[in-house]
């Protein structure tokens, strides 16, 4: 704001009027100014008709500041209003020219920087980062053939086929208009009436009842483009194609009951989750890939590719790595950053192109019309985070709101003959983007293709590929968001469309909800493969303990060579230990060392981990159990099926937190590890990592479901 201030050192830390209170301020060494650049000599009082009068409208100060802070909010976006953002690169492993002529993906020597923001849908700006919905993907790649935004979704199918569709479906989940509820959920009654009477979403239903729609981690989940694009190479040959984004650190979920409490204890847990993996140089990272179908093989495909509600199996055409994108930097400043950006499907580089997907057409209108009113006018291109970079820019748009580009000469328009250096279109051949020929023949028509009308096949593919506990949790959460709802009639129709996607789901439901079903019909659409692993989380995990969070308690009295073994083992692992005291401040190991408390009990939570570890040490142990926040905490990590540590000396608080029933009997249960005998060896925190790895003991719930069954 002032580089002109820097110079003007205040004299001496005393307010003019010499109140003593501004001897404990803070001299930076800059001045305060106003917009105008006026140095400011008071910024505690508003200028008064003496110190009890009234204040004076002639407070310019005071208005400017005033006025600035009431215009500080812009519009927040109408969807994706909460989002978290980091800045990147790109790099391709290999040339695509064979498929694209596209600059970026033409040398692996070619490193393209990429701003992404990950955002839910529904809620509002200050909304939970871990309710249940679809997480925004959207890439926005600085290319040296300008701007290609690849604004994508977690989830890689759409509720709807139809932009049309797209105002309703928002405003049916969005609060209630009569009393503005709920926030962020789509557990409500408008949701479920819209979604009942409307089949085509029952494929996306079936991903935003799983588990996809609670990831752990935006570090953690997949991206998808939705809709088909055309890639065209330099000789003008096209592939339709299906962008995908794999994480490194792989796919994985919180579970319902953990994604409500954290909605509590840290409304802003995926945002600060991305932003502390960042600062601790853990930059996550996305492989870049795509699924790849000629031009000529789209006609007889056994999936629609313009259809937004199907997908195609990696089973049926395997997703090709082409790329890598790490997240390296955090944003500098939220608003100017993360808020300003501005993401449209249409920022198109030459080489990728359209396809006629009747929703992504759509989206090509909102995108550049939602920025006009959101960013204040048509020159938001000129906001640093929306800027072309390393490109030639240049163009004859003049004017509007907030114009900052001075621009010179007389020459405003093309052709003209009055300035030689005007800039005129690239000629032929000389790159540009060149829209693909494609002939279109056909009356005007309000329709869709018929194959738009199979709206289950992909639904019971879903349904077919899960693995049992995924089934249960989907069937959970249609249980939930449907118990929600209190039209009955809106629950039997919601219920009885997913009959149409299998008989045991839908029967499975209907018990949840108190409802009577009649049998289900007998038709169903085929889909080419009978099941898709890909679709399941659980099929082939990646198991890592990379960045995961260990919260290791202590009390006074822990043994401090145990927990400095935990710690340097854990960290090694890459995994971020936090030790967690009963107080803040400093504990005192049995030995009196001190050792600094990242957290103070009270103000965490077990959801807020990934694991839970319990040193030894005889009065640390003591201390721990006369607080009955230490046992609430093993036994909720351990209903979440977290992994659990305890050292010999510990295993009390295991029976108190209700883990263990006597001694003797901690050894074979999934996911906690307790030394066979002794102390802690590098073995035993081995054997925790491995567990942390798997991201959670999912045989601790067979172990559990079967021995309540029995
Ligand atoms: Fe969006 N969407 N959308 N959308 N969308 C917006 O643009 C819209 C759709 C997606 O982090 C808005 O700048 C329509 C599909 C993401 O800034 C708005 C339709 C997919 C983001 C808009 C769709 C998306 C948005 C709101 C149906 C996945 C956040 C603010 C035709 C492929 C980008 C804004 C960010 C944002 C409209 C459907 C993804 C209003 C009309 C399908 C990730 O323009």
């Amino acid at each position: 704001m002032s580089t002109r201030g820097k110079k003007q050192h205040l004299p001496s830390a005393k307010r003019p009027d010499g109140d003593p209170r501004r001897d404990g301020f803070i001299e930076s060494g800059e001045v305060l100014t106003t917009n105008q650049g006026v140095a400011i000599s008071d910024n505690q009082n508003s200028l008064k008709a003496a110190p009890r009068g009234p204040t004076l409208l002639e407070d310019f100060i005071l208005r400017e500041k005033i006025t600035h802070f009431d215009h500080e909010r812009i519009p927040e976006r109408v969807v994706h209003a909460r989002g978290s953002a980091a800045h990147g690169v790109f790099r391709p492993y290999a040339s695509m020219a064979e498929y694209t002529k596209a600059g970026f993906l033409q040398d692996p020597a070619i490193e393209t920087e990429v701003f992404v923001r990950f955002s839910t849908v529904a809620g509002g700006a200050g909304s939970a980062d871990t309710a249940r919905d679809v997480r925004g993907f959207a890439v926005k790649f600085y290319t040296a053939e300008g701007n290609f935004d690849l604004v994508g979704n977690n989830i890689p199918v759409f509720f709807i086929q139809d932009a049309i569709k797209f105002p309703d479906l928002i405003h049916s989940v969005k609060p209630e208009p009569h009393h503005g509820m709920p926030q962020a959920a789509s557990a409500h009654d408008t949701f479920w009436d819209f979604a009942s009477l409307l089949p085509e979403s029952t494929h996306m239903l079936m991903w935003a009842m799983s588990d996809r729609a609670i990831p752990r981690s935006y570090r953690m989940m997949e991206g998808f483009g939705v809709h088909s694009f055309k890639f065209v190479n330099a000789e003008g040959k096209v592939h339709f194609v299906k962008f995908h984004w794999k994480p490194k650190l792989g796919t994985h979920s919180l579970l319902w009951d953990e994604a409500q409490q954290i909605s509590g204890k840290d409304p802003d847990f995926h945002r600060r989750d991305l932003w502390e993996a960042i600062e601790a140089g853990a930059y996550p990272e996305f492989e870049f890939g795509v699924q790849l179908i000629p031009a000529a093989d789209v006609q007889g495909f056994p999936i629609d590719l313009l259809d937004p509600t199907k997908l195609v199996p990696e089973e049926l055409v395997p997703v090709t790595p082409i790329g890598r994108m790490v997240l390296n930097r955090n944003p500098t400043n939220f608003f100017a950053e993360t808020e300003q950006v501005a993401f449209h499907p249409g920022h198109l580089v030459p080489g990728i192109d359209f396809t006629n997907d009747p929703l992504l057409q759509g989206r090509l209108h909102s995108y550049l019309d939602t920025q006009l009113i959101r960013l204040g006018g048509p020159n938001f291109h000129e906001i640093p985070v929306n800027q072309p970079r390393g490109c030639p820019f240049r163009n004859l748009q003049r004017d509007g709101y907030m114009r900052q580009r001075v621009d010179q000469g007389r020459v405003a328009y093309e052709p003209s003959s009055l300035d030689e250096g005007a800039p005129a279109q690239s000629p032929a051949g000389r790159g540009g983007f060149a829209t693909f020929l494609e002939g279109v023949e056909g009356e005007k028509v309000r329709a869709r293709p018929e194959s738009f009308f199979d709206h289950y096949s992909q639904a019971a593919l879903f349904w077919r590929s899960q693995s049992p506990i995924e089934k249960d949790h989907i069937v959970d959460a249609f249980g939930f968001e449907l118990g929600k709802v209190q039209t009955r009639h809106v629950q039997q129709r919601m219920v009885e469309n997913l009959q149409n996607v299998d008989g045991t789901l839908a029967r499975r439901v209907s018990e949840q909800l108190g409802l009577n079903l009649g049998e289900p019909p007998a038709v169903q659409a085929k889909s080419p493969v009978e099941t898709s692993p890909a679709l399941s989380l659980l099929h082939d995990p990646v198991t890592s303990a990379a960045s995961r969070k260990v919260a290791i308690l202590v009390a006074d009295g822990v043994d401090g060579d145990e927990l400095a073994l935990l710690k340097t083992a854990l960290e090694k692992a890459g995994a971020v230990a936090k030790v967690v005291g009963v107080r803040g401040g400093q504990i005192a190991t049995g030995n009196g060392d001190p050792i600094a408390v990242d957290h103070p009990l009270p103000t965490v939570a077990s959801t807020l981990f990934d694991a839970v570890a319990v040193p030894g040490g005889a009065g640390h142990v003591n201390a721990l159990r006369a607080n009955p926040r230490s046992a609430f905490f093993v036994a909720e990590s351990f209903r979440h099926l977290k992994g659990i540590y305890a050292a010999t000396g510990a295993t009390a608080l295991l029976e108190d937190a209700g883990v263990v029933h006597g001694e003797g009997t901690t050894q074979d249960i999934p996911g906690v590890v307790v030394p066979a005998s002794g102390g802690t060896t590098p073995k035993d925190i081995q054997a925790f990592i491995e567990v942390i790895a798997k991201h959670r003991a999912w045989d601790r719930l067979r172990k559990q479901t079967t021995a309540a069954s029995a």
